[in-house]
């Protein structure tokens, strides 16, 4: 498995001291295996031990979020924020809310976005937080008392230079709204502590679009490079129907290409002829509702209960766009089977390590999720630039950006890869170009 005894004691150290954190050790393992090339020809990161360092986050906070429900029944959950590494920069990285948030799950999401936020060129460290708070069900009122609670002790580890969370799953404009909201009360500051904000109180343009069409425009590239092709005329298959979802489905079909299903945790959608993507919008963001609710509306679409048979459908492009491990190594090879070209991850850790090596070997264009959806945080970048130059873009200034981010982050995963030796093993190219930087920045830091 390793070939550097030195990787394979942190990753032993590591895996010895986090029994029970299967995301986060799939994740470090991951990233420690292919970061081997890299640390085998640099011997300062060993004499430093700065992957010991990487690994262990410089805090992790776990916290009570006490809140009263509409029925006036008190309500304990469990919230956090882990500050990952803020060698580059302050921590930067989403909260997510969902019953299934717990210690693991916020370490692999903290470790994968310091390198992602250093592949943005920008200067964020990486960061991530959450609840195990389940938003589905739940009045306005009570999301607005959990954020209220959640932001009264989260208030005091964040500030615009410090740490700057935005959303991630269960946590969209309406929830940063809140937070926000009482930050700003606590604090009597108007800072850009918080990104994905609303536009009328700081946020950026193209914030809400940024992961779905920072997605297309780094596999618009990659299949411009590696196969000499386009996404004009592509089936598209898109797990999710959330925020990312959702954007990523508006621009493949403003690329021209055809996309065929979306899902949610229950089952998938398959719509021949095309997603009406306005049907899903009104279902989704207005309404709140269940993503079987399109066949209501759409006459011939069908829908399958069961998330996985997703990936059954044959296509030329796959976006997983909803949870980690949700693409297992079965998945892979019936999308392969089924002549699929590029597999792009709009959600984090979205494949498992077999799916994802099946997917390399057989030299399918692979965009793993640091690379390929860090046009969300790169957008978040831009807006705490615009807050603190008390300025605001337009859209095409912010989306231009944002093409150009996701352009260069592409050409910086393949000329690595192919540096390496394979052009397809994009996964070593994007954790090896985001560590450099950030164990360059360690290096000069001194030790802590
Ligand atoms: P949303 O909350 O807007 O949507 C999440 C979607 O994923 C929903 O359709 C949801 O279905 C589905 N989903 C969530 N959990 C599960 C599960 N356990 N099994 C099956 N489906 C599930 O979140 P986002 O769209 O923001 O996030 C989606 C992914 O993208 C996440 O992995 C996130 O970390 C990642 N990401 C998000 C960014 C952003 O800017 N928002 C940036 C980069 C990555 P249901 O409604 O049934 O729960
Ligand atoms: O996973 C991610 O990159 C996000 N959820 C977005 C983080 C951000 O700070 O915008």
């Amino acid at each position: 498995m390793f070939q550097s005894q030195y990787v394979k004691k942190v990753y032993d150290d590591l895996a010895e001291k986090s029994k029970g954190e299967t995301e986060f050790l799939q994740a470090a393992l991951e990233i420690l295996e292919s970061l081997e090339p890299y640390v085998l020809s640099h011997p300062e990161i060993e004499k430093n031990k700065i992957l010991e360092r990487f690994v262990e986050p410089e805090r992790f906070v776990q916290f009570r979020v006490a809140w009263v429900d509409d029925k006036g029944e008190i309500q304990i959950n469990r919230g956090y924020r882990v500050q990952y590494n803020s060698s580059i920069g302050p921590y930067k990285g989403g909260l997510r809310f969902h019953p299934s948030v717990n210690a693991s799950i916020i370490k692999f999401l903290g470790l994968e976005q310091v390198l992602k936020n250093s592949l943005t060129t920008l200067p964020m460290g990486g960061g991530k937080g959450g609840s195990d708070f389940d938003p589905k069900g739940k009045s306005d009122h009570e999301i607005m008392s959990f954020c209220q609670a959640f932001m009264t002790e989260l208030y005091r580890h964040i500030g615009e230079d410090t740490d700057v969370p935005a959303g991630d799953i269960g946590v969209g404009g309406r929830e940063i709204g809140y937070l926000y909201g009482q930050y700003k009360r606590i604090q009597n500051k108007t800072v850009g502590v918080l990104t994905g904000k609303g536009i009328p109180y700081g946020g950026s343009l193209a914030r809400t679009e940024a992961t779905g069409y920072g997605l297309l425009y780094f596999t618009a590239e990659a299949l411009k490079v590696m196969k000499k092709d386009t996404l004009s005329g592509k089936t598209v298959v898109i797990s999710g129907s959330g925020n990312v979802a959702i954007y990523a489905c508006e621009k493949a079909t403003q690329l021209g290409a055809k996309v065929v299903a979306l899902s949610d945790s229950n089952g998938y959608i398959y719509d021949k002829n095309g997603i009406q993507l306005d049907v899903v919008k009104e279902i989704k963001e207005v309404r709140r509702g269940r993503i079987k609710e399109y066949v209501e509306t759409i006459s011939g679409a069908e829908y399958h209960e069961g998330s996985k048979g997703i990936w059954s459908i044959p296509c030329d492009v796959a976006f997983p766009c909803a949870t980690q491990n949700e693409l297992d190594l079965e998945d892979a090879k019936l999308l392969v089977q089924n002549g699929v070209i590029a597999v792009c991850e709009g959600a984090n850790m979205p494949s498992t390590l077999e799916a994802a090596k099946y997917f390399m070997e057989h030299k399918i264009i692979y965009g793993p999720a640091k690379a390929a959806n860090a046009g969300g945080v790169a957008t978040s970048g831009l807006e705490m630039c615009q807050n603190s130059a008390r300025l605001s873009w337009s859209f095409e200034e912010v989306d231009a950006k944002l093409k150009d981010i996701m352009v260069n982050i592409f050409h910086n995963v393949y000329d690595t890869a192919k540096a390496l030796g394979n052009p397809y093993d994009t996964l070593a190219g994007a954790n090896i170009a985001g560590f450099e930087k950030v164990s360059k920045a360690m290096l000069a830091l001194g030790v802590y």
